[in-house]
């Protein structure tokens, strides 16, 4: 059989042609691949967690953040700085609040903007201060000493430094706002005999809510970080959060799932929390969703060690800060 080279030759040219063809499309794509799930993924930043655990640690060496103290004057000035040196646009809201027993609290919240021109905006928020009281320890004693709130503060923090720092590097489509609350736990103790005060937590969001960093501010919506950092943590869907911002919980728990955190993540319901995202919905009218530890097996619901001195260094594990690091990032990196 007489071969026709010629036409074996245009035949291996036209599958050079398609197979180099296929590579460049590829190569365009990189920043934007389709995973084998099919949804839609960006290039993300790695969230460190050994970085966010030391951010973590670097509050809690201060002590317990307790308004009116050094530690938490030095606390904030430390959490400003951070939020400079990463490169945000930083405002300090500084305000007298009055707590459930009328002490005047010396209050700040602390806001680093990122990419701030930008009219797609994001908000990551947690509170920075911690509880005055243990309230939730047996002993009468212990229960009016201030606990560290590792966990209950801290953690969420450090997250959100960690993602700043990550934002630096490489930084998202949209512009991110981080607002750390100031006197989120001032609120009234369970030993309190005086009259009942509504509102007493969530001091500092209920402010920043009303009188917002920057005039007519708004986001497409709000991740709110509390209690991020226990090992073992369970962030069950809060209910306030469902029914207010299921869209963007749906988001948030698709992209924990895709990222293979569905343990930390499961997809059921939790109980109702006040926490600051509802004062961000209710007077700012930003839908915002809280990913909090929710325990079923607790009394509290929080865990064992909420609102206890156990509240320490040693129930804080990175496993839990990258499962939420990189949760919210993923999120926020998709946002176009
Ligand atoms: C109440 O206990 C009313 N809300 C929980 C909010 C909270 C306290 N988060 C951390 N500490
Ligand atoms: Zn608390």
């Amino acid at each position: 059989m007489k071969r026709n080279y010629p036409l074996i030759a245009a035949a291996l040219m036209l599958v050079v042609a398609i197979v180099s063809c296929g590579n460049k499309r590829q190569q365009a794509g990189a920043a934007e691949e389709v995973t084998a799930a099919g949804q839609p993924s960006v290039e993300v930043p790695v969230f460190h967690a050994d970085s966010a655990y030391r951010y973590v640690k670097e509050q809690v060496d201060f002590g317990p953040r307790v308004p009116n103290t050094a530690a938490h004057r030095a606390c904030g000035d430390y959490l400003i700085a951070k939020l400079k040196q990463f490169g945000a646009k930083v405002y300090v809201q500084e305000t007298d609040l009055v707590a459930y027993d009328n002490t005047m609290l010396k209050a700040r919240n602390i806001i680093g903007a990122f990419n701030p021109d930008s009219r797609r905006r994001v908000l990551l928020c947690a509170h920075w201060d911690s509880r005055p009281y243990a309230d939730s320890e047996r002993s009468r004693k212990k229960q009016k000493e201030p606990i560290l709130g590792a966990n209950d503060g801290a953690s969420g923090v450090g997250v959100l430094l960690e993602i700043a720092r990550q934002m630096q590097q490489q930084a998202p489509a949209i512009g991110v706002d981080i607002v750390f609350f100031d006197a989120e736990d001032y609120g009234i103790p369970s030993f309190h005999r005086g009259e009942y005060k509504p509102d007493t937590w969530c001091l500092g969001s209920q402010y920043w809510a009303r009188v917002p960093h920057v005039q007519g501010y708004n986001a497409r919506f709000g991740i709110l970080l509390d209690m991020v950092g226990g090992r073992g943590a369970t962030f069950y869907r809060e209910q306030f959060s469902q029914r207010t911002a299921s869209a963007q919980v749906k988001k948030i728990w698709d992209a924990a799932h895709r990222l293979g955190f569905s343990s930390f993540f499961p997809k059921e319901d939790g109980t109702e929390v006040t926490d600051d995202h509802v004062y961000v919905y209710s007077l700012a009218r930003i839908p915002c969703v809280d990913i909090i530890n929710y325990d079923p097996q607790s009394d509290t619901g929080f865990g064992d060690f909420w609102h206890t001195h156990d509240d320490n260094m040693d129930i804080i594990d990175p496993a839990t800060l990258n499962a939420v690091g990189r949760t919210v990032m993923e999120v926020v990196y998709n946002e176009k």
